[in-house]
């Protein structure tokens, strides 16, 4: 069969490369797989990916190579010395800003056109239209490479400036980590009273949703730096009210160490005088070095 699709390798096969690559050949792509375990191709190959012996015929295989491993350390050892003239390099591999300025300038050296990725889904959301992917780095990549990277979901390019993508894939999974180590902590006190986790579940996700849109409020806020505005909610009655979440941790036998250190900045900033304030005031402690 033939296509006008481009080819498309992926290095690294885990959970998340084996869905990219299933994306790949879904839309249609040729599609050549390398993986260090490489019997995690197998089911690929069958579907008609091509296996490849090394890194090396992998990256010769295809003008866009897609790597997804477990982190840059393992890219950059897998890729080794070779030469990436005339290759589109993105790397979906998690990573920090910094990790992402570094090896853009090393794929450079190599020879590469490179764009840095941060994959915003689970590997089941990989083809859906729930996934979304953030790149930055090189426009020209992004261009070529974005019918292939489209199979994969949204793909929303955040600039040349090549750190955007990681930085902005940490700063939601931190947002995303603090919804987990909340729902966690309301887990362990309702379930702490014989409450069932799947009786309790459909209320925390009502409630969850009915604040998910705290953020844009507050990003206004943010931008003016002005927190004395549109408050509903002030500073200093949350702080007060917060001592209870500790306080029903305690009676329930539960720890509340995972939200201590907020509970602390909340009276912090109440202290200091903005009670009448919005709680997102407290941005300004978490910016300061001496915290
Ligand atoms: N899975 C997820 O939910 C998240 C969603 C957002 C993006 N992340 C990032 O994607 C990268 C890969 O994640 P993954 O889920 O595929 O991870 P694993 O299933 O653990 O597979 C890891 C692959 O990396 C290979 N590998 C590790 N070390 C080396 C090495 N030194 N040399 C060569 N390959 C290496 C590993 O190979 P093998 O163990 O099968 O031989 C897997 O292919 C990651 O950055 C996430 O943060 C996923």
């Amino acid at each position: 069969m033939t296509t006008d699709k481009p080819s498309v390798t992926v290095l690294g096969l885990g959970a998340m490369g084996t869905a990219l690559a299933g994306a790949l050949l879904s839309a249609g792509h040729p599609v050549t797989v390398w993986n260090r375990t490489a019997a995690k191709a197998d089911a690929l190959v069958e579907r008609g990916a091509a296996r490849a012996a090394s890194p090396a015929e992998a990256v010769a295989a295809s003008q866009i190579v897609v790597a997804c491993l477990l982190d840059y350390d393992s890219v950059r050892e897998v890729l080794g010395t070779e030469s990436l003239r005339g290759r589109t390099l993105v790397n979906l591999t998690n990573g920090t800003p910094g990790q992402a300025r570094r090896f853009a300038e090393w794929a450079a050296c190599q020879g590469a056109d490179y764009l840095d990725g941060g994959i915003m889904a689970v590997p089941p959301m990989i083809g859906t239209p729930a996934a979304f992917v953030l790149y930055s780095g090189s426009a020209g990549a992004f261009d070529r490479a974005r019918p292939a990277l489209d199979t994969f979901g949204e793909s929303i390019f955040l600039g040349e400036a090549v750190g955007r993508a990681a930085l902005t894939d940490i700063a939601l999974l931190t947002g995303m980590y603090g919804m987990i180590a909340g729902s966690l902590q309301a887990f362990a006190l309702v379930t702490a009273d014989g409450v069932p986790a799947t009786d309790f579940a459909p209320l925390l996700t009502r409630w969850l949703q009915a604040m998910s849109g705290w953020a844009d409020g507050a990003a206004k806020q943010l931008d003016s730096g002005d927190y004395a505005t549109g408050v509903v909610s002030n500073l200093g009655m949350q702080a007060a009210s917060f001592d209870n979440l500790h306080r029903t941790a305690d009676e329930q036998g539960v720890h509340s160490g995972l939200f201590a250190p907020l509970g602390r900045l909340m009276q912090q900033r109440a202290a200091d005088g903005h009670g009448h304030e919005d709680l997102t005031g407290i941005i300004e402690l978490l910016r300061k070095d001496d915290n």
